[in-house]
């Protein structure tokens, strides 16, 4: 029998595209962009074909796994002894501990609405210790709240009204495919494209120009061009002077370098410089769209805060195709009561940039047993040396997933986990304004279990079962109560994508959430806090989003038997290096060995690679990061790693 079911990708990407799911004799063959959802018109990236062979890969858990120590091989179990196991050891250590003796840590890997009841169930449970911070946007989130009130972005329908865009450190041909149709016409109507970023991309070939700066250094290139902006007077003095605080402020800021030196600074040519400030004069309105590699610096505010500058200096904040836009909130749309924060008193949190040592130095309960759904921290926090010493540490690990990853080696047991193509669900997003249903287009596979199911099994052997454990649809519809408040049934979301009552244009009456009710410039910059160097390291390692994968949802076999670094041509030819040959990569925080390609036309002062690649099949980049937070934002500053390249032995 053919069938073909409207679903949502929950994965860990802003298209959350609107998917068909044909299935033939109950068999999942083809997953395509749906054409009828508003933002994915069709379009898929090459992860969703591949992502079939995921759900039915032989590498798959599909049945619960245990084992009483580490070094034990795991063995097979039915899904009572191992809930039974994990009950009781939260039982038993809860009570001995208190519960924030427990850890739970929910990664990226799936942000539903039902998720929300992950941590629902462990503050029933008493309220357990959670991470805090971000291995993703925090600094930008954060960054933009100061500016703006808020961090809200232009829906990305609106970019159909920008005569120009600056992808300033985003790479859409791999992290954002339904953007590249929207970019596409600009430059058809003829509007500029500008991709910044230190990195030549594969997003460098929808671009008009590519602009490379330093890594970490884009305040000083969003300053130059607002300084020439000025210059020429073509400011818009009218949001400066009545719907901004702190202008003058930023203009003293300005005013105490030339245009010179902050290109020196950002080791950018003064014509890049020029050509964006013409783009923003000349070509209004000018969308800027932020990446998420730009957060990840120390100093990763300063730039965010110095390109909402730049759009307001230029007259794009709360103007229809303008706008700075990083992204939404995927769990805003949905009752968030239910996360059941408000049960217990504020409970232990953890510093997530630096979860390890924290983890490490947690008393008072020590941390003596770590709930892992949805994350490979192991693979993808900083520092993994002491992410693994961490986790060594806690003498009872819980992970549910899909494979058998770097994490789920440092586990006890393993809870086999449904993919969203077995679930039914509710899924927002980060990336637009569109929910989406999800709904169930196959079986589970073998024994697997949706987490909710897991935790309503799990809730069933505690006294606060009869909270937990009501129906999907009920849930459902309690979670989603703010969507239907905004008109949409549970029957049409169960069908259909809904927009939310968010808006087109935030900022459009120029009024704005901050205490001022204004704009706010930064008002506070010190040059020398981006300009951080160590000699001995010559190379910032830049880990970026790979093509085919999202982060590390890999398989042991879809790996290259090294991971591949890529270094300018003129560096490898001062380091008597070849393309293609075996090489170390040294940080302060360790060495990983790899392969090396050789790039013309790179930046010399950075080694590009692509993130998630497993420790246990020789990739584990992580093992060179250092786990620091950001200054602001508690973001995880990964691409502040300089290495060093030598020869392989
Ligand atoms: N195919 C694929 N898609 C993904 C993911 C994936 O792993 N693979 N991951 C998902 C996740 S978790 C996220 S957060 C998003 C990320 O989506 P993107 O932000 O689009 O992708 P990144 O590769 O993280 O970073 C984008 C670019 O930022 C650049 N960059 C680094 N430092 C700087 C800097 O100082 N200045 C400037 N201007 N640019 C800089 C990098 O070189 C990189 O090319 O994508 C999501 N989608
Ligand atoms: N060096 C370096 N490290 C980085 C980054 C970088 O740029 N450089 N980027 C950072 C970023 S942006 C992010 S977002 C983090 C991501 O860090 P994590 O969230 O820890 O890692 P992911 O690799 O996204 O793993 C998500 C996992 O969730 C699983 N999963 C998917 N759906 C479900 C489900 O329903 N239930 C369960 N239990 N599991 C599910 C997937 O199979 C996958 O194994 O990594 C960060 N780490
Ligand atoms: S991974 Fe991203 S682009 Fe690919 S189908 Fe899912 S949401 Fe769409
Ligand atoms: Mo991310």
């Amino acid at each position: 029998m053919n069938e073909t079911i409207v679903t949502t990708c929950t994965r860990d990407c802003p298209n959350t595209c609107g998917l068909l799911a044909e299935i033939r004799d109950s068999r999942l063959v083809t997953l395509k962009g749906d054409p009828g959802h508003p933002i994915t018109r069709g379009l898929t990236c090459v992860k969703a074909a591949r992502y079939i062979k995921r759900v039915y890969s032989p590498e798959r858990i599909t049945h619960p796994l245990i084992r009483d120590r580490r070094s034990l091989p795991w063995r097979k179990a039915g899904w009572d002894e191992v809930l039974d196991t994990v009950a009781s050891r939260l039982k038993s250590i809860a009570a001995e501990s208190g519960p924030e003796a427990i850890l739970y840590y929910q990664g990226y890997g799936e942000r539903t609405a039902l998720k929300l009841l992950n941590r629902y169930f462990f503050n029933l449970l008493g309220g357990v210790t959670t991470p805090a911070g971000s291995l993703c946007g925090g600094t930008g989130q954060r960054a933009q709240d100061l500016d703006f009130g808020r961090r809200v972005s232009h829906d990305p329908l609106d970019h159909a009204n920008s005569r120009s865009m600056i992808l300033w450190g985003r790479n859409p041909v791999s992290t954002n495919i339904s953007l590249v149709p929207v970019i596409r016409k600009i430059r058809r109507r003829g509007g500029r494209v500008v991709l910044i970023d230190p990195v030549p991309s594969r997003s460098a070939a929808l671009a008009d120009r590519h602009i490379a700066p330093k890594p970490g250094s884009d305040a000083f290139l969003a300053m130059a061009v607002a300084k020439l902006i000025l210059a020429r007077e073509a400011e818009d003095r009218d949001f400066l002077e009545n719907h901004a605080l702190g202008a003058n402020d930023y203009l003293r800021i300005l005013a105490r370098h030339s245009v010179e030196e902050l290109c020196v600074r950002c080791d950018t040519a003064v014509e890049d410089a020029h050509f964006l400030a013409e783009i923003l004069m000349l070509q209004k309105p000018t969308a800027t769209l932020l990446g998420w590699g730009m957060h990840r610096h120390r100093e990763a505010h300063l730039s965010i805060r110095a390109i909402d500058a730049l759009a307001a200096i230029s007259g794009n904040i709360g103007v229809s195709g303008g706008g700075v836009s990083q992204g939404f909130e995927e769990y805003g749309p949905f009752d968030q009561k239910f996360w059941g924060d408000d049960l217990n008193p504020r409970r232990r949190t953890l510093l997530l940039p630096r979860i390890a040592e924290e983890i490490m130095n947690a008393r008072d309960p020590e941390i003596r047993m770590i709930y892992v759904t949805a994350a490979n921290p192991v693979c993808m926090a900083p520092n993994t040396a002491k992410t693994i010493a961490a986790f060594r540490h806690a003498e009872f690990v819980v992970y549910s997933g899909h494979f058998l990853d770097d994490t789920a080696d440092q586990a006890h047991v393993f809870l086999p986990a449904t993919t969203f193509l077995e679930e039914e669900d509710v899924m927002a997003s980060y990336g637009h304004n569109h929910v989406g249903p999800v709904n169930r287009a196959i079986a589970p596979m073998g024994e697997c279990k949706s987490e909710f199911r897991m935790f309503h099994d799990l809730a069933g052997r505690f006294d606060f079962a009869d909270r937990f454990q009501r129906s999907v649809t009920d849930w459902l519809h309690d979670l989603c109560a703010p969507i239907r408040e905004q008109g949409c049934s549970m029957a049409d979301l169960r069908k259909k994508a809904f927009r939310l009552n968010a808006p087109m244009v935030p900022f459009a009456d120029k009024s704005f959430p901050t205490p001022s009710g204004r704009f706010q410039f930064m008002t506070e910059f010190r040059p020398e806090d981006l300009d951080r160097r160590d000699p001995a390291y010559p190379y910032r390692l830049l880990t970026i989003a790979p093509h085919g994968f999202i982060c590390s949802e890999r398989t042991m076999t879809g790996h290259d038997p090294l991971p591949v670094v890529t270094l300018a041509e003129e560096e490898a030819r001062r380091l008597d290096l070849e393309n293609g040959e075996d090489v170390v990569v040294e940080s302060r925080t360790g060495t990983v060995r790899a392969k090396l390609a050789v790039k013309a036309g790179q930046r010399r002062d950075i080694l590009v690679s692509e993130r998630g690649g497993w420790l246990k099949a020789g990739h584990g980049l992580n093992r060179l990061t250092q786990d620091i937070s950001s200054t602001v934002g508690r973001g995880t500053p990964y691409y502040e790693t300089s290495v060093r390249v030598i020869k392989g032995t």
